[in-house]
């Protein structure tokens, strides 16, 4: 916040979304790196894909409204903690928590808190894992800690947080009824897709004698 401050009579806003930027950047070759070397090692995928954005001015601002922020720098650094976001999609349900614990083991990154949506899911039958994390971001005269969304889901849980996303930004939360009662069966019918592929998955290996089970 301090590096930023010091540059905000400039451009303030330029330089704090160039470092969540690099944020981005940084988080995402990690996450190559380590799906290289788990696929290198141990011949194991548990990553499908890899995703990442910068949340849009508007959305910041709209998010700094929402909650009674004032609409400058210090409190979009303060309290909007997924301007540099990145989603990881796995195939299977268990993969979610080895994926989260080989992220929290690295080096050179804090974990600030965890929102367990899959174990407690939203109302609305949202299931995701997500992480806020600190990365440093290394400038040539400054080491920024800059904070990191990181979502960890299924891909039967993605795909129903695509949908409801885009209802939810249809309608401004205002759907009508049914819409919410379906969305919450499909995300039940999702959580036994999920677990009934897990069980596959397990099976297969068991039956291929795989140690990494
Ligand atoms: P968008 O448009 O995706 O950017 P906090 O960060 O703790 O102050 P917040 O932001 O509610 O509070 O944190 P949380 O719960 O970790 O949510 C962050 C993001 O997760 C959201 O960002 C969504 O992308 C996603 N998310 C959370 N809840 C839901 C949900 O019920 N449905 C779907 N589809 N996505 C959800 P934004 O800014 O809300 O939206």
């Amino acid at each position: 916040q301090e590096y930023i401050r010091e540059r905000s009579d400039r451009d303030g806003f330029e330089t704090a979304m160039f470092i969540y930027q690099s944020a981005l950047t940084q988080m995402g070759s990690r996450i190559e790196v380590l799906n290289s070397e788990l696929n290198h090692m141990h011949s194991y995928n548990p990553i499908e894909y890899v995703k990442s954005r910068l949340k849009t001015p508007e959305s910041i601002m709209k998010k700094l409204r929402k909650n009674g922020h004032n609409l400058n720098i210090e409190d979009m650094i303060e309290y909007v903690n997924d301007i540099a976001g990145i989603r990881i999609t796995c195939s299977f349900f268990s993969e979610i928590y080895f994926v989260a614990d080989m992220i929290a083991r690295q080096d050179n990154l804090e974990v600030i808190s965890i929102k367990d949506y899959i174990s407690q899911p939203k109302e609305s039958g949202y299931k995701s894992y997500h992480m806020l994390l600190s990365i440093p971001v290394a400038l040539g005269d400054a080491k920024v800690p800059t904070k990191v969304e990181l979502q960890i889901r299924t891909m039967a849980m993605d795909f129903w947080a695509s949908l409801e996303h885009k209802i939810y930004y249809k309608y401004e939360g205002n759907a009508p009824d049914y819409f919410e009662r379906e969305l919450q069966e499909c995300s039940s019918i999702i959580s036994r897709l999920d677990a009934k592929m897990m069980t596959l998955n397990e099976a297969m290996k068991r039956i291929e004698g795989d140690p990494g089970l």
